[in-house]
């Protein structure tokens, strides 16, 4: 198909070229999908956010073979905790807290194995890894050098957690004047009513973040 392509979304059809469009899947880790990680040592059932890990896969086998921009993201810390607030340490009642040896290595800690990406989800050559310290991606990352350099204006956002680091990427994104489009079935939430309030929140009051469509919609316009 020719640019621009045009998903069916809310509110209102989403346009894209795909020269100019960047896949962003955030924080798609062992330490928030699988148990003995970071999302489970805050008390949360992971089971609920495998449902993204298959829609996702096909989404990625789809903008691989259409050559667009690829960038990962893992929210992790340097193992000195250098680059972790205080405040984001202490936080909560976790059972085994940032930089603490859990079964899959130390909790959200860079290079340890629960920090990084699912096997299904695994990131191939000539994709980008942004390893990141807060919940949106711009904050103390190379992310917006990367998306400057490739001349990338709109993201396809999936990953999780909704609510928490989709949100707040895809806000920082807005304010930065990139074009949103959030598929709401490639990301996810521990918590199904902040999955369904998210999503209506991106696109709510016209689209004051963005545009929300499922991933077969996203599909069918770059068929
Ligand atoms: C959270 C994230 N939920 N990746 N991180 O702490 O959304």
């Amino acid at each position: 198909p020719t640019a621009p392509l045009t998903v069916s979304a809310r509110p209102y059809d989403f346009t894209f070229d795909p020269a100019t469009t960047a896949l962003v899947v955030i924080d798609m880790q062992r330490d928030f999908l699988e148990p003995g990680g970071f999302g489970e040592s805050l008390g949360n059932d992971v089971s609920q956010l495998r449902s993204t890990i298959e829609p996702l896969q096909a989404v990625l086998a789809a903008v691989r073979a259409a050559g667009l921009t690829v960038i990962h993201t893992r929210e992790g810390h340097l193992p000195d905790l250098s680059d972790l607030p205080p405040a984001k340490l202490h936080r909560g009642d976790a059972a085994l807290r940032i930089g603490d040896l859990g079964p899959k290595g130390r909790i959200l800690i860079r290079g340890e194995y629960g920090q990084d990406i699912i096997d299904e989800l695994a990131p191939v050559d000539g994709e980008y890894v942004i390893d990141k310290p807060g919940k949106g991606a711009f904050y103390a990352t190379a992310f917006g050098d990367v998306l400057a350099e490739k001349g990338i204006t709109s993201l396809v956002v999936a990953g999780v957690t909704t609510e928490v680091c989709v949100h707040t990427t895809v806000r920082e994104a807005n304010d930065r004047g990139f074009e949103c489009l959030v598929l709401s079935d490639c990301v996810g939430s521990y918590f199904p009513e902040f999955q369904r309030m998210a999503l209506e929140m991106v696109a709510a009051q016209g689209g004051i973040f963005g545009w929300v469509a499922p991933s077969a919609d996203f599909l069918a316009a770059l068929a």
